[in-house]
């Protein structure tokens, strides 16, 4: 299977996130695709570099003034005092209810508010080459599919699937599972399914996509009613308008363990298979693993090889996307793991 790289991944590397009112190191840093390319190229897996521009399929899930913003936002922090070069920017004011985001304010950091969704998502000198990077594997790996290949995988960093039309959160700006089935759709696919078995519900795919008939989005998390991200993942969301019922969301307790994970991986999966799909795009979060430091629920490697197993069983072209997974040194193994069930089934 043909692995995309990002070659600007480690230029995102924010120091520091806000935990429980400290800050602590990033959980989100450039090690973990280091161990997920070390692993995969390890096993065999044709490691190559980006080789399509996501560009088409960004300005069509992303809002043109959100990506403007983003590409500049470093210029424009540094534009305001050269020693922020050392400082990490954080929103302290966001546009919640009654308050206005149609009008783009003259300060940086309520810009940076408007176009963000939490103060967890740190900004760095190197955030948009990297985020670009990471979509324009993401934008390959659909061409890929698209010319044939049964499935590829982008071991990028950052993260992509909390980013939504005009927001980034999450540790994600730039929302890549949701690039590789724009792209898709944009290479001539008519149905485009999107399966998120990342812990934390992918609450920007989803609205990318909740009032599209074309591209169904199919989730299994935490709950939301205690997981992040907190405000949206619920049962309830089905859908609005052309995209009414093809949206499914499976939250499950935190403490969920195996079984019952892969209950609701059978459900998602048919879910999938009556969409008729003619590509799958997964957004593989590893933060399910036993070991992760921020996900709660308890899968070990023998469920990421079942995972692989069960999606190869859909018949699809599938690309994998790279999304959370925290326990750096296994992200690797257990990112093998699910590839090696998909190729061994
Ligand atoms: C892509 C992705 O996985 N993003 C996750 C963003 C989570 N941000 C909030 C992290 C808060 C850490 N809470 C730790 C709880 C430990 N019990
Ligand atoms: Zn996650």
């Amino acid at each position: 299977m043909r692995i995309f790289t990002n070659p600007d991944q480690s230029g995102h590397n924010p120091r520091d996130e806000f935990y429980r009112g400290q800050r602590v190191p990033c959980f989100e840093n450039p090690t973990r695709a280091d161990h997920v390319l070390q692993a995969l190229s390890a096993a065999g897996g044709a490691v190559a570099v980006p080789t399509h521009d996501s560009a088409a399929a960004l300005a069509q899930v992303h809002a043109p003034r959100y990506l403007a913003f983003l590409q500049d936002a470093w210029r424009q922090w540094l534009a305001l005092d050269a020693a922020n070069a050392n400082v990490q920017p954080f929103p302290s004011v966001w546009p919640v209810r009654t308050l206005r985001s149609d009008v783009e304010p003259a300060n940086f950091i309520a810009r940076l508010g408007l176009y963000s969704m939490d103060n967890g998502t740190p900004l760095a000198a190197g955030t948009w080459a990297a985020a670009k990077g990471g979509a324009d594997a993401a934008a390959s790996a659909a061409q890929a599919l698209l010319a044939g290949e049964r499935a590829a995988f982008c071991a990028t960093r950052p993260p992509g699937h909390h980013a939504g039309p005009d927001f980034m959160g999450g540790y994600c700006f730039l929302n890549n599972a949701a690039v590789a089935a724009q792209a898709l759709r944009l290479g001539g696919a008519q149905r485009v399914a999107v399966l998120d078995v990342d812990y934390h519900h992918g609450n920007g795919t989803q609205a990318i996509f909740y009032d599209r008939a074309d591209v169904l989005f199919v989730s299994l998390h935490g709950d939301p009613l205690t997981e992040y991200p907190f405000y949206l993942g619920h049962a309830n969301e089905t859908g609005a308008g052309e995209g009414a019922g093809f949206n499914l969301n499976l939250p499950l307790p935190a403490g969920t363990g195996a079984a019952a994970w892969l209950d609701a991986l059978e459900v998602a999966c048919q879910c999938v298979a009556a969409h008729r799909a003619d590509a799958l795009v997964v957004s593989l979060g590893l933060d399910t693993f036993g070991g992760d430091p921020i996900g709660g629920f308890g899968l070990q490697q023998g469920e990421f090889a079942r995972l692989g197993a069960r999606l190869r069983r859909l018949g699809l072209p599938t690309a994998f996307v790279l999304e959370g997974g925290y326990a750096s040194a296994e992200l690797g193994h257990n990112a093998c793991h699910v590839l090696e069930g998909f190729e061994a089934a």
